[in-house]
């Protein structure tokens, strides 16, 4: 079985001033765009930390959401896939970060009907789950489980209760048999055959925590949720995600890895 956890490479994408207008589903303060990218520029500097060769690709003020790189492709060691974001205004990032993945993969796919953002794709050591959601239309992710199997990764298409934006805002892996989930998604049908292991109450907004080889890296305020890697022995990094998290993203989305 293959780590889904064994990266070498990532590719992020410096965040624009614009990052401030990015999407949000509630209300709540601004983020404040100098310390968002000190957020971002730590993120990075721990991917290089951990052994990563990262590249950040040049910050894009018209599309404010481009630092989320992870949404709009997959990255495999077999391959790329170019995905097809359901938000309407980042539809357009996909062709700015084409010439960057066809450089480094080989053999790079491309969706071409439905929609699928890459925050509802959770990568498992046997398999791919993919999470239908406002973003993840059921033709995308049908679409998508066929041009993975082309790469040899088999995919399940699984629900995402109305109330979590992606897949992986609710759910990420702790080690290859352990879910960390937020309590709306125990009971997914895809989870079988693997521990999950809850959000403490009130820190639903950890479950998008990101491995990187054998360090998880997780949101700096989720003090019970830190306790619970410790208690399992689990090395960590707590990272500033204050800002990042104002317009709706968490860990996993700020980079691709293979
Ligand atoms: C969006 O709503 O698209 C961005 N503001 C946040 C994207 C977060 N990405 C992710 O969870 N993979």
């Amino acid at each position: 079985m293959v780590s889904p956890f064994a990266f070498s490479h990532a590719l992020c994408r410096a965040p624009a001033p614009s990052a401030v207008n990015g999407i949000r589903a509630g209300g709540g303060p601004d983020p404040d765009f100098d310390t968002l990218a000190a957020e971002h520029a730590a993120y990075v500097a721990t991917l290089r930390e951990l052994g990563l060769s990262v590249e950040v690709l040049p910050a894009l003020d018209d599309y404010p959401d481009a630092l989320f790189t992870e949404d709009v492709a997959l990255t495999f060691p077999e391959g790329a896939i170019l995905l097809r974001p359901g938000a309407s205004s980042r539809a357009g990032e996909v062709a700015h970060i084409r010439e960057a993945l066809a450089a480094r993969h080989p053999v790079l796919l491309e969706m071409t009907v439905g929609h699928v953002e890459g925050g509802d794709v959770l990568r498992l050591a046997d398999r791919v789950i993919i999470g239908l959601s406002d973003r993840t239309d059921r033709a995308g992710a049908t679409e998508l489980a066929g041009l993975l199997e082309r790469i040899g990764h088999r995919a399940e298409i699984a629900e995402t209760p109305a109330s979590v934006l992606h897949f992986k805002t609710g759910c990420s892996l702790i080690d290859a048999g352990t879910v960390l989930a937020v309590p709306a998604m125990r009971d997914c049908p895809e989870f079988a055959g693997l521990e999950v292991v809850l959000t403490p109450l009130g820190e639903e907004g950890a479950a998008n925590i990101l491995r990187v080889r054998d360090t998880v890296l997780i949101g700096e305020r989720w003090l019970a949720t830190q306790a619970l890697l410790a208690a399992r022995g689990v090395p960590f990094r707590a990272m500033a995600t204050e800002h990042i998290a104002r317009i709706d993203a968490g860990l996993s989305c700020m980079s691709l890895r293979w």
